[in-house]
């Protein structure tokens, strides 16, 4: 078991550290185009801010751009600039919306989590694996990110939390055999889902990714 005495410490520090960042943005927003119409100027701050959020600089320039289209030469209230904004942002998640109904369809159904290094994929797996077991479904967490011990604690703590079951390795074990072994647990053991979480890798690394 781990030392359960420092898992609130750790998540409350994440989620304050989350919630924090999100209303500094909205508040920086809020004070730059509150105030008069909106211009060019202010359109190119409004980027800078985007990707200074890691928006990315092509997702930051469409968010931007739908915006001004909105917006352009108007002057609006606080709520009003919160309102067009997300807006903004939801109309580039929607187009990059994949069906994703892992409790329909064969079980178990199997996800791997992909990506670089800080992308997101723990903290990801965690959301979807609290999710979907509030939905009743039996879900495996499984550690495949074998490099760092560090990695496998924090995948526990989220598994925990989403009352979903944990399966992981010493470090440094074979991730394509523990991910095997968890498949074949699963469909024994009848599980709904199965989440893997993997170490941090560029896509293009073909061998890597293999
Ligand atoms: N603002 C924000 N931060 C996030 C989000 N998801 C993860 N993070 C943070 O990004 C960092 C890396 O996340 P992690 O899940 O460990 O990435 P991984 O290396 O891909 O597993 C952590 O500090 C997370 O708290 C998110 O949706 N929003
Ligand atoms: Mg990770």
């Amino acid at each position: 078991m781990t030392d359960t005495s420092k898992k609130p410490g750790w998540f409350k520090r994440l989620t304050e550290g989350l919630s924090r960042s999100s209303r500094q943005m909205t508040e920086q927003v809020v004070t730059v185009f509150g105030k008069k119409p909106l211009d060019q100027a202010m359109l190119d701050e409004l980027e800078e801010m985007l990707i200074e959020a890691d928006l990315g600089p092509n997702a930051a320039a469409r968010v931007t751009e739908a915006f001004g289209k909105a917006r352009f030469g108007r002057e609006a209230s606080e709520i009003e600039v919160k309102e067009a904004l997300a807006e903004a942002i939801g109309a580039e998640l929607v187009e990059r919306q994949g069906r994703f109904e892992p409790l329909s369809g064969p079980r178990p159904y199997v996800v791997l989590f992909v990506g670089v290094n800080g992308s997101g994929k723990t903290t990801t797996l965690g959301k979807i694996a609290a999710d979907l077991t509030g939905r009743g479904a039996k879900v495996l967490v499984v550690a495949g990110d074998t490099f760092r011990a560090a990695a496998v604690e924090q995948l526990k703590v989220w598994a925990e939390r989403a009352g979903a079951s944990f399966m992981s390795r010493p470090t440094g074990a074979d991730a394509a055999g523990l991910a095997y072994d968890a498949y074949e647990q699963a469909r024994t053991e009848n599980y709904d889902v199965v989440l893997i979480d993997t170490a941090g890798r560029l896509q293009n690394k073909s061998g890597l990714m293999d």
